[in-house]
């Protein structure tokens, strides 16, 4: 019989990889928190893109990485929905084989953003073989979509031009808002420190890691690399804690000591959205 030769083209064809720049970026883009969308509208948008949990993959070609995004999180529901709105057409753009995990603090002790990171480290893992992860902020909106979502050669800062900080990096060693690590270079540097409590001085010890063991920062350009943050007051629980800035001088000794090889929490629900995968853990913050 002649069958194979009647099969559609599109039925057989195996995917190529996807291509080293997405065909479809937009460049600069216009980004505005004003407007009053709910999750729900959100949810309509990209329902049927999206797989439960925040999943996507393009469906033309096979991404070279699988990267999980992790936003350490508590109580920030209405930067959470704008955050979405703008990064799933982004991310998608990007071509980008990819979850979204938010990482949910359990109760109302100290926040610790780092430890949090960790923990969507390890949670993301047990979920798809990811290679890449991109801990972003849940307030930062990048304002350029050729800014790609994905790891480098060396540990990737990507938030380098934040509107607060005038379009610049407020010092040369800032590591902060959003940073991508492939697996193999976050294991390098032993994750992130778990002792951070509250604000203040984590970004600065996960960037003296990278250094420590030997690696470089890489970063898009200014112009890239341009990011909108959504204003806000400080948070509660959440205070400048005066012990942290100290802690940066001993990041050499305890880099080995105090990371994903210590971390201890215990997770206390998962649920599956359409736009994320929400984690709540408990991680044992003081009061
Ligand atoms: N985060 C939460 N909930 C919290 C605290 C922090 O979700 O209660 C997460 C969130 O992803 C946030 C990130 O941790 O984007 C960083 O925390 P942050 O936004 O508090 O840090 P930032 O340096 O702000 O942006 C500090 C307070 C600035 C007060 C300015 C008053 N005008
Ligand atoms: C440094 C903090 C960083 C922080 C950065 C920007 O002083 O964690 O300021 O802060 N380091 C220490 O506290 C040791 S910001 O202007 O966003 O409030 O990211």
């Amino acid at each position: 019989s002649n069958d194979t030769a009647q099969t559609p083209a599109s039925v057989t064809r195996t995917l190529g990889p996807c291509p080293e720049t997405p065909p479809n970026l937009v460049g600069p883009l216009y980004v505005g928190f004003d407007f009053r969308r709910t999750l729900e509208d959100v949810r309509t948008l990209f329902n049927s893109s999206l797989k439960e949990g925040g999943r996507f993959k393009p469906t033309d070609c096979i991404a070279e990485q699988k990267v999980a995004i992790i936003i350490p999180f508590r109580n920030r529901h209405e930067h959470l929905k704008h955050w979405l709105y703008y990064l799933h057409p982004i991310l998608m753009r990007q071509q980008v084989d990819y979850g979204v995990y938010v990482i949910n603090q359990d109760g109302d002790g100290v926040f610790n953003r780092a430890k949090l990171m960790n923990a969507g480290y390890i949670e993301a893992i047990k979920d798809y073989d990811y290679d890449c992860f991109v801990f972003s902020d849940v307030d930062l909106v990048p304002l350029d979509d050729r800014n790609l979502y994905r790891c480098y050669d060396t540990p990737r800062h990507l938030a380098v031009a934040m509107d607060k900080f005038n379009f610049r990096l407020p010092y040369h060693t800032y590591f902060g808002g959003v940073c991508s690590m492939s697996k193999d270079q976050f294991l390098k540097i032993n994750g992130f420190p778990n002792t951070y409590w509250g604000w203040g001085g984590e970004d600065d010890d996960i960037y003296k890691r990278v250094i420590l063991r030997g690696m470089s920062v890489s970063r898009p350009n200014y112009v890239i690399g341009k990011y909108r943050m959504i204003r806000h007051e400080r948070d509660l629980h959440n205070e400048p804690n005066p012990v942290n800035p100290d802690k940066l001088l001993h990041t050499r000794w305890t880099l080995d000591r105090d990371g994903i090889n210590s971390l201890k929490y215990t997770v206390k629900a998962i649920e599956k959205d359409i736009l994320f995968t929400f984690i709540t853990v408990d991680i044992d913050a003081p009061s």
